[in-house]
């Protein structure tokens, strides 16, 4: 165990933690993000059971009625100019919001309940291994209590879970109402990835109208504003956030008419894996066989239409646009979405994956996936989610790859890379300069479980 890594991990989350609730960065983005919320709470997960479930328990205070979990659960205490959009800029007070928290109105992927269920684990292995010492959060790493009883647990996973279950409902059914096993999304960011070459077609398509007037504030907390979005696709999102708040956030009507309607490839992957997660979690608190069924049938509907998204020419899943009627060709970290789903595509996929048009590639500093190849004519190397490597992506595919050999290599490298680029938010793949925010939380949290798992 490296225990230097550890403690500095260990800090850059506890420094970010707001009280219940944890900054996804300290500056750039100081308000609860969903998904980034999920893999800090697998962080937690090692040094406290109990604040781990506390994190998803105040992100989920901001679910909606519909089921949704908003992307953005604002801090009502951070001023209005800490982030933009601030909460006002939504207008989310329409009748599907939590009534008491100000929160965004699009959502992420659904990472919630691969957290949940490693909770559980994390607080199960600590109680068989109790007082080890080395072992994180087996008693001698965490305060009295930290491991989190067993009933204590229980609970936390009886009370959670019809709210993931709702979330998870309403991905399947509003945001697939095809029944097709993919998640429709409405802006780039609620992929995560959010500037990704994925989107470039579709964006390009969208006519900004009458825009009310912004100050961006992202670009006044990085090095180099190069590394965020360009003003022109800013415009873009917020044109998109523009036209959702006036169809009043109501699914059915932007289904209808919203310029820009993606069948996101790795969201869809995601809640594939989310949905074997939240089986697993059903079956240990004794869930109605109804929902089990349903949650089974998610899964597996989910996980074939993902391998019906394998491009036989770039070796990858793609993304559908749905107003284009047609897939995404382009080579970015997406296309491993059949690895996260699980379908039958592993040994093509890590292939590609390895291949030197992704974490193959002779010239990169380490063999991490970057977040578009440089294969792809969109690759730029500094350029937010158009080149750079995002630690948290490289765990998400570390943990889908199982037992395979190729994720003992992967985590070797990432733990390197972390070593020499800090908590970054991302990092320059040939040089490894970090970008973007430095103590980024998601990226310390997936620090502690790389070390964990050594
Ligand atoms: C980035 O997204 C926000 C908008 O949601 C931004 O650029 O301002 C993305 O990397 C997203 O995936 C992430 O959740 C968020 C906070 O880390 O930052």
């Amino acid at each position: 165990m490296d225990e230097r890594l550890w403690s500095a991990a260990a800090a850059v989350l506890t420094g970010n933690d707001a009280g219940g609730w944890t900054r996804a960065a300290p500056q750039l983005y100081p308000h609860q993000w969903s998904w980034d919320s999920a893999f800090v709470a697998v962080g937690w997960a090692h040094l406290s059971v109990p604040r781990a479930l506390t994190e998803l328990r105040s992100l989920f205070a901001g679910q909606w009625a519909n089921g949704m979990v908003p992307h953005i659960v604002y801090d009502p205490a951070a001023p209005a100019e800490a982030y933009f959009p601030d909460a006002a800029r939504w207008g989310t007070g329409v009748a599907a919001a939590a009534p008491d928290r100000p929160t965004s109105g699009i959502c992420q992927p659904p990472v919630h309940a691969l957290a949940l269920a490693h909770i559980a684990e994390v607080a199960d292995r600590a109680r068989g291994s109790a007082g080890r010492p080395g072992v994180p959060n087996s008693g001698a790493a965490g305060p009295a209590g930290a491991r989190g009883d067993a009933e204590a647990v229980d609970a936390a996973l009886t009370e959670l879970y019809p709210k993931v279950l709702a979330w998870h409902r309403y991905l399947a059914t509003e945001r697939d109402p095809q029944g097709s096993g993919l998640v429709s999304i409405y802006h780039p960011w609620e992929s995560g990835t959010d500037n990704s070459p994925r989107f470039d077609v579709a964006l390009a398509r969208v006519e900004v109208g009458d825009l009310p007037p912004y100050r961006r504030r992202d670009t006044g907390h990085v090095a180099d504003p190069a590394q965020r979005p360009s003003d022109t696709e800013y415009d873009r999102y917020l044109w998109l956030v523009e036209l959702l708040r006036r169809a009043g956030y109501a699914d059915d009507r932007i289904a209808a008419t919203h310029p820009f309607v993606l069948k996101d490839v790795l969201f869809s992957a995601i809640l594939v894996a989310a949905n074997d997660a939240l089986g697993r979690i059903a079956a240990r608190i004794g869930a109605p066989a109804a929902d089990r069924a349903a949650i089974a049938g998610w899964r597996d509907r989910g996980r074939a239409a993902v391998d019906a998204c394998w491009d036989p020419r770039l070796r990858l899943c793609l993304d559908q646009d749905v107003r284009a009627a047609t897939p995404v060709r382009c080579r970015t970290v997406a296309g491993f979405a059949g690895l996260v789903a699980g379908g039958d595509r592993r040994s093509e996929l890590v292939a590609e994956l390895t291949s030197p048009r992704f974490a193959g590639d002779p010239r990169m500093r380490w063999p991490v996936p970057p977040s578009t190849s440089p294969a792809d004519p969109a690759f730029r190397p500094r350029t937010y989610w158009r080149g750079p490597s995002w630690p948290v992506l490289g765990w998400l595919l570390w943990r889908s790859l199982g037992e395979h050999p190729a994720a003992a290599a992967l985590r070797a490298a990432s733990l390197e890379q972390v070593r020499t680029a800090g908590f970054a938010e991302y990092v320059e793949p040939f040089t490894g300069e970090p970008l973007g925010s430095p103590d980024q939380s998601w990226t310390a949290a997936v620090t502690l479980d790389w070390l964990a798992a050594g």
